[in-house]
């Protein structure tokens, strides 16, 4: 199922970079580590003179020199606490530059102006708001987007004809600029290129909609209609969806589905009166997001690496399949890591309600101690297996690999904080 942000522009390239770099951040790191305890070490014995030393350890505090010998230890302390001091500075200096964290500085003459304009404070005509305290709108891109390559794409982005048309040669800009983690994206004062499907395309009234949205198949798999899914199970790791709505005693009203494609899973959901937002990318130039509308559905233009734009607690159940191995991980360059894991689970569980369901989907484990990172950080979070099923079958495109695919319903507990 989806690997979304795998297949957008070069975004491999830009993982195996970022993993170049992270091996060399953490080579710089312990080179320095071991510098500054050396140079303790160093410092700590030899400024002692070689007569001093020997009487530092015997350490007689009655024959009057033990004050003396103090002082030069905290001498020593200090000494070393300082080069710990500058050798941590530095450590920050070069993570900063390996990593690249600049900002867009709005008064460098290469921006376009159409960018300036748009990070630009803008007072607020009635002035301060009284209710959130604010004098000014600040509006803001991310961080980077002040990275090259990502700079003279937005560069390129933001250069337009204020009202007239958008560039038709970009449409693909704005995926390669989420794609190198430069996301929020500035907005822009052109008009956006019409609909693939033209506007004058007829709509079906919902629910016929659903399945018949006047439009082209974008895509296979998930990226297109798939009438058979949480319907008709292929297998014990397809759970139906009658069966996990059961599991919600009647209460599961609104959900998330996380990189649903072509939405199929909020069709089937709101053929049951739940209303579901489809977060989906435009992968490889397709036009997921117009097909998922066509259908009568709410798609969310959002990658995986993007904090959920929604408040705490707020959904009765959040679906996800492979969406797990993009989570929080293109900013951070560390797909499978468990910290970026971290970040998409523990933004899982924000936004979802306590006795909410989280659904993991057929998630596609790498290997077993993919499954075993996943199955402990569920079982930290406490939640409740409510269905659970672990399938193998032999990898059919590769070297006879077992594949191990993950099915869970679980249920988020109530947590008190005192
Ligand atoms: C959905 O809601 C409509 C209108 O309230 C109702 O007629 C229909 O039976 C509901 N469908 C399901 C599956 O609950
Ligand atoms: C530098 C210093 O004051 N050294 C003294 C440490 O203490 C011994 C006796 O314990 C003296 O002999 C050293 O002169």
């Amino acid at each position: 199922m989806g690997s979304v942000s795998i297949y957008i522009g070069d975004d491999t390239a830009r993982f195996r970079r970022a993993t170049l770099w992270s091996s060399a951040v953490h080579l710089l790191m312990l080179a320095s580590v071991l510098t500054t305890n050396l140079f303790a070490l160093y410092a700590f014995t030899s400024a002692l003179s070689p007569s001093a030393a020997p009487a530092l350890f015997r350490h007689h505090p009655g024959e009057g020199g033990g004050r003396g010998n103090v002082s030069v230890i905290s001498d020593h302390v200090s000494l070393i606490v300082r080069e710990i001091e500058a050798s941590e500075r530095r450590l920050h200096r070069i993570e900063r530059e390996l990593v690249g964290y600049d900002t867009l500085d709005p008064s460098k003459p290469s921006l376009p102006s159409e960018l300036k304009l748009f990070l630009a404070r803008y007072p607020l005509p009635l002035g301060r708001d009284a209710r959130s305290g604010i004098t000014e709108m600040v509006a803001s891109v991310a961080h980077s987007c002040a990275r090259s390559p990502a700079t003279e794409l937005l560069a390129r982005y933001m250069s337009y004809r204020p009202a007239a048309p958008c560039p038709t040669d970009d449409f693909l800009l704005p995926q390669k600029l989420v794609a190198k983690a430069c996301e929020p994206l500035p907005r822009r004062r052109c008009l956006s290129r019409p609909a693939a499907y033209s506007a004058a395309a007829r709509r079906l009234p919902f629910p016929q909609s659903l399945w018949n949205p006047g439009a082209k198949n974008p895509g296979a798999g998930v990226y297109g209609i798939d009438k058979q899914m949480w319907v008709k199970p292929r297998g014990k790791n397809d759970f139906l969806i009658d069966d996990v709505l059961a599991l919600g005693s009647g209460g599961i009203r609104i959900g998330f589905d996380i990189g649903g494609g072509a939405a199929n899973f909020a069709a089937r959901m709101a053929e049951r009166n739940v209303t579901v937002v489809t977060s989906t990318l435009e992968i490889g130039g397709k036009t997921m997001n117009e097909f998922v509308a066509a259908r009568g559905l709410f798609p969310l233009l959002l990658s995986p690496a993007q904090r959920f734009p929604f408040y705490d607690s707020v959904f009765d159940l959040v679906h996800a399949n492979n969406a797990l191995d993009e989570g929080g991980a293109p900013s951070l360059g560390q797909a499978t890591g468990v910290e970026a894991l971290e970040f998409f689970m523990f933004d899982i569980d924000r936004v979802l309600r306590a006795g909410g369901l989280f659904w993991l989907d057929n998630y596609l484990c790498a290997d077993d101690d993919r499954k075993l990172t996943v199955t402990r950080l569920l079982e930290r979070l406490g939640y409740k297996k409510l269905k659970w099923a672990v399938g193998e079958k032999a990898d059919a495109s590769s070297s006879g690999k077992t594949q191990i695919r993950l099915s869970a319903v679980l249920q988020k507990p109530a947590r008190s904080w005192n």
